[in-house]
């Protein structure tokens, strides 16, 4: 077998491996490096910045539990704004929702989407559907533009550093706030909480924000080993407070309303960090 490995650096003191077959492609755009692999444990995988954001193998745990999560903790959502999330996988998520009439997805760098539509069909098929509009600008100035629109807008980033790093603000957090409305929440994800401090940041600063704020974990094998996290934001909604029968027409592989609640209890040490 090819002796050909690709490493993400997690921390100074901390690399991952993965054995390539190839890579696809390539490309060097204004904002990052774009890279489509093809790894043996991951199947396809979308990096930047050599960083790995999804992969054919693995995405539905993460794309399932930012999507599904706030879907169902709002009893009606119709109107969802996705910042980020330009390979399309939690677009496929929210349009499963039958009360969903519109998705708009604002993605900074066109790139991202048209590589993902070339190489990733299985995860972004949904961007084609009549009911995603595609914005390609700066979601945090994007955001700015609205008030009381939104029943969820979710927040499928990179990790925080360049163009991310004010994704992870309170102002930015105010600023979707606003734009949310007087029920609405948010959902970001807000990293491993064992290896990165920006989780806890992340979590103080949507709580001095919002009414309602916890954070939630799952395991995604293709990120940072261990546990992954997640926060919801919300204005009036438990989040605990779901109707389980909502995903009875809803496939998925990992979701179910028993892991949702589930997802919310967190272990002593990470509690701690908060
Ligand atoms: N969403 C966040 C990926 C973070 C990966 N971080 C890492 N490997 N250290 C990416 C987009 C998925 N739709």
């Amino acid at each position: 077998m090819l002796d050909f490995w690709f490493t993400e650096n997690h921390t100074d003191d901390y690399k991952v491996s993965w054995r390539l077959n190839k890579v696809l492609y390539r490309e060097q755009t204004p904002y990052q490096e774009i890279a489509i692999v093809e790894a043996p444990e991951l199947g396809r995988a979308l990096l930047l910045d050599n960083v790995v954001q999804t992969t054919t193998r693995f995405e539905f745990i993460y794309h399932e539990m930012i999507a599904h999560v706030p879907l169902m903790i709002h009893p009606q959502p119709e109107r969802v704004l996705i910042i980020g999330g330009g390979d399309g996988g939690a677009a496929r998520e929210i349009l499963k929702h039958p009360s969903v009439k519109s998705v708009d997805l604002v993605e900074i760098d066109q790139r991202v989407i048209e590589v993902c539509r070339q190489w990733l069909p299985e995860i972004s098929g949904a961007l084609s559907s009549s009911k995603m509009n595609l914005f390609y600008t700066d979601g945090l100035k994007y955001i700015q533009e609205y008030h009381s629109h939104y029943d969820v807008v979710l927040v499928d980033c990179t990790d925080p550093s360049g163009p991310s790093l004010d994704l992870f603000t309170r102002n930015f957090y105010q600023d979707v706030f606003k734009a949310l409305k007087e029920d609405g929440l948010m959902v970001s994800q807000t990293g491993s909480p064992t290896f990165s401090s920006h989780f806890r940041e992340a979590v103080r600063s949507m709580g001095k924000v919002f009414p309602l704020t916890r954070p939630y974990l799952t395991c995604e094998p293709s990120y940072i080993a261990g546990f992954w996290s997640f926060t919801v934001g919300s204005k009036k909604y438990d989040l605990a407070n779901i109707d389980p029968d909502r995903m009875l027409n809803i496939h998925t592989k990992y979701y179910t309303p028993e892991i949702h609640q589930a997802a919310f209890v967190l272990p002593k040490y990470i509690e701690h960090l908060l």
